[in-house]
């Protein structure tokens, strides 16, 4: 048995039962993808997942990429390369894009959902496979020739990265340097060193494409002064898709690093040997825009890659926790020739592993939810109401699911005891690669940041409003029938205390405009806000998913729906009652942390 473990129960718990995304499905831009059709795609992918995506994972991590600094190349482990070949020879890197560009044209909550369990199964296969998908992006936007550049692209499933860091600028983008050089031709060239760029050579692809952002010269400071450009590997005839010339952009490093091995980390040096060409995309300089349509898509798959670790790392405890025998049952603590009972039987093994399944299962609603709003938008375009909800939801799915996963991976090693230590067992190098989530795509204090002031006071707290307006509609509903009268009374609680945090930062942002130190105390709370909304927005839909479970109860007794009601029942009234907490902290915030001398930490 490979180390992963889908939930496909549960993924089609929430898209059929919870979101009905049955509804939507073999209708309009759909037509071709009716539930029977969804449902067997999400079977394949979780059979493909838990074997042949999965079977490279290990090696990946023991015999990562070999990067030779001669030529500047990487030579890929062999068996990730074989689960690499069975996910691009499937279609599968397709999965994203609409009919018209040969995908299968599926709502983007199925796609998140198939998303997963490769994410799950073997992160690094899914972004090595993102090519496909950044060249839908560049489609979007590009000009004629880029359209057709991104077809090819598309076609022969060439590589692509996303380029913003260097040495100086990280979660400041804008501090970046690298310049762009316009050219008699029309064409640019791009000088400077990007650093940590995913993916950005192997030789799993014919071609690999850089979308870049540089400043041109004489732009401003800023990320308003930065252009993207499209900076081919190698130079394309666009008339017969001919790889042409090497261009002038070259890998000068690979990093080593503590986790996710496999997925090559670089830093890329524009036209050093020779120059690096690049093509302003659109033809406009709209640069961190158009890098945004890239990066929401990012987070959303970071959040996503985050959370499907835990829940295998919760399944993988799980399994384990069932087969090991230890100590007897607390009620037979003094008789020492007592039976030895798995520790499944132990209540603190079971408060840890309710624990982990509730935030594994509450996030995966997160991240459904979200794609809920995705859908909307694609079905049109021009809802505005779901696309602030997306924009507000997508700081939790990448922050909240990124801190909370690698929070409760430690928790799912801690089931193992010792072993859990072990590399025989998956879930230290779970831990390990899953670090990354919150700090690349915006570290968690950027979507903190992100969260608080563009998502709820630009948007003047509408999309923040009316989700909590709804939390509060269920919380004082009849909702499970009785059944969740004290799990709902807590959620009541939970959304007043959020709202108070929210409201007391917010007066404090508009105290700012007089007594701009102010705003320190929105900064030292932005992150616990985050991570309390996360919690608010986790049982909400834990307790909706009860609702939906207890309706089914009624025709009689079901193990998977009753863990159902049991993880909302605990996450209501083990983790909603520390918000208060949270609050209380929340509103005693002073400004001695930010008076107090460096020396004096
Ligand atoms: C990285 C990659 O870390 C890691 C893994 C890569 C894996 C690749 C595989 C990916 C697979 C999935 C790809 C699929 C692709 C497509 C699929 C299609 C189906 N939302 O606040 P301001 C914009 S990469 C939207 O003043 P500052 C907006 O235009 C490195 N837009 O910012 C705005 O203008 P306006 C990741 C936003 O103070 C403008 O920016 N690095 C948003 O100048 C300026 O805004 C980071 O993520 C937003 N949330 O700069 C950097 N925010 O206001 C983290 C801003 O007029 N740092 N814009 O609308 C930040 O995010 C900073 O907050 C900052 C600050 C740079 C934005
Ligand atoms: P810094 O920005 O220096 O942050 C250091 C610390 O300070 C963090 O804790 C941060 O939260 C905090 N901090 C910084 N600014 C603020 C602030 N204003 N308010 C509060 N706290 C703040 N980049 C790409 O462009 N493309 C890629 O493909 C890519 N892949 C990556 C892969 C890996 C494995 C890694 C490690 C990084 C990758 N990155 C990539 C870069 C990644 O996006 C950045 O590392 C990240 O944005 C953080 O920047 P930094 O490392 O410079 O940290």
């Amino acid at each position: 048995m490979g180390h992963f473990k889908s939930n496909l129960r549960d993924l089609e718990f929430n898209l059929f039962e919870v979101f009905g995304r049955g509804e939507i499905l073999g209708t309009g831009p759909y037509a071709d993808v009716d539930e029977d059709v969804a449902r067997s795609l999400l079977n394949e992918v979780s059979r493909l997942a838990s074997g042949v995506f999965a079977d490279s994972f290990e090696e990946g991590d023991r015999h990562p990429p070999v990067f030779d600094p001669e030529t500047g190349s990487v030579t890929m482990p062999a068996g990730f390369k074989k689960s690499y070949k069975a996910l691009v020879d499937g279609g599968w890197a397709h999965l994203d894009l609409p009919t018209d560009l040969g995908g299968p044209g599926i709502p983007r909550s199925l796609a998140w959902a198939t998303a997963e369990m490769t994410l799950g199964a073997n992160p690094a296969l899914y972004m090595y496979a993102a090519g496909p998908s950044f060249a839908y992006t560049l489609w979007k936007v590009g000009t004629d020739d880029q359209k057709r550049f991104a077809e090819l692209a598309i076609e022969r499933n060439w590589g692509a990265t996303m380029v913003l860091t260097e040495p100086d600028a990280g979660s400041d983008v804008g501090a970046g340097r690298a310049k762009a050089t316009q050219q008699p031709d029309g064409t640019w060239h791009i000088e400077g060193v990007k650093r940590f760029i995913t993916s950005a050579e192997h030789d799993l692809t014919e071609n690999i494409f850089h979308l870049v952002l540089a400043r041109p010269e004489g732009h401003g400071p800023g990320t308003k002064g930065l252009s993207m450009f499209l900076v081919p590997k190698f130079h394309v005839n666009l008339e017969n898709g001919e790889l042409g010339e090497r261009n002038g952009v070259y890998v000068t490093n690979v990093e080593k690093k503590m986790g996710l091995k496999v997925s090559t980390t670089c830093e890329l040096t524009f036209g050093d040997k020779h120059p690096a060409i690049g093509w302003l995309v659109g033809d406009v300089h709209e640069g961190i825009k158009q890098m945004f349509m890239v990066i929401e898509h990012a987070r959303m798959m970071v959040g996503t890659k985050a959370i499907a670790t835990l829940s295998t790392g919760y399944l993988n405890a799980l399994e384990y926790a069932k087969a090991r025998l230890q100590g007897a049952d607390l009620t037979q603590m003094s008789d020492k020739t007592a039976p030895r009972v798995p520790i499944t039987r132990h209540p603190d093994v079971r408060r840890e592993l309710m624990l982990q399944k509730s935030y594994a299962e509450g996030m995966r609603a997160l991240v459904l939810y979200t794609a809920t709003f995705q859908d909307t938008i694609q079905l049109n375009p021009a809802d505005q109401h779901a696309q602030a909800m997306n924009d507000l939801l997508l700081p939790l799915v990448k922050g909240v699911g990124s801190e909370r996963s690698y929070e409760l991976l430690a928790r799912s090693l801690q089931t193992l005891g010792g072993s859990g230590y072990l590399q025989e067992y998956p879930i230290e190098q779970y831990i390990r690669d899953a670090k990354i989530d919150s700090l690349y795509e915006g570290t968690t204090a950027i979507q903190g940041l992100d969260l608080f002031f563009r998502k709820i006071l630009r948007n003047q707290g509408a999309a923040l409003g009316s989700l909590l307006t709804e939390i509060d509609a269920f919380a004082s509903s009849e909702a499970g029938n009785g059944r969740l009268k004290e799990e709902r009374k807590l959620l009541a609680e939970a959304v007043a205390d959020v709202k108070a945090m929210g409201d007391t930062m917010a007066g404090w942002a508009i105290g700012s405009l007089e007594a701009p130190k102010e705003v320190y105390k929105v900064g030292l709370n932005t992150t616990r806000f985050l991570l309390a909304l996360g919690d608010l927005v986790i049982g909400w839909l834990l307790l909706r998913q009860a609702e939906v479970a207890l309706a089914k109860l009624v025709d009689g007794e079901d193990a998977f729906y009753q863990g159902k009601v049991a993880a909302a029942s605990f996450f209501a009234t083990t983790v909603l009652p520390r918000l208060a907490a949270e609050r209380r902290v929340a509103a005693a915030t002073g400004l001695d942390l930010m008076e107090l001398p460096e020396e004096a930490f």
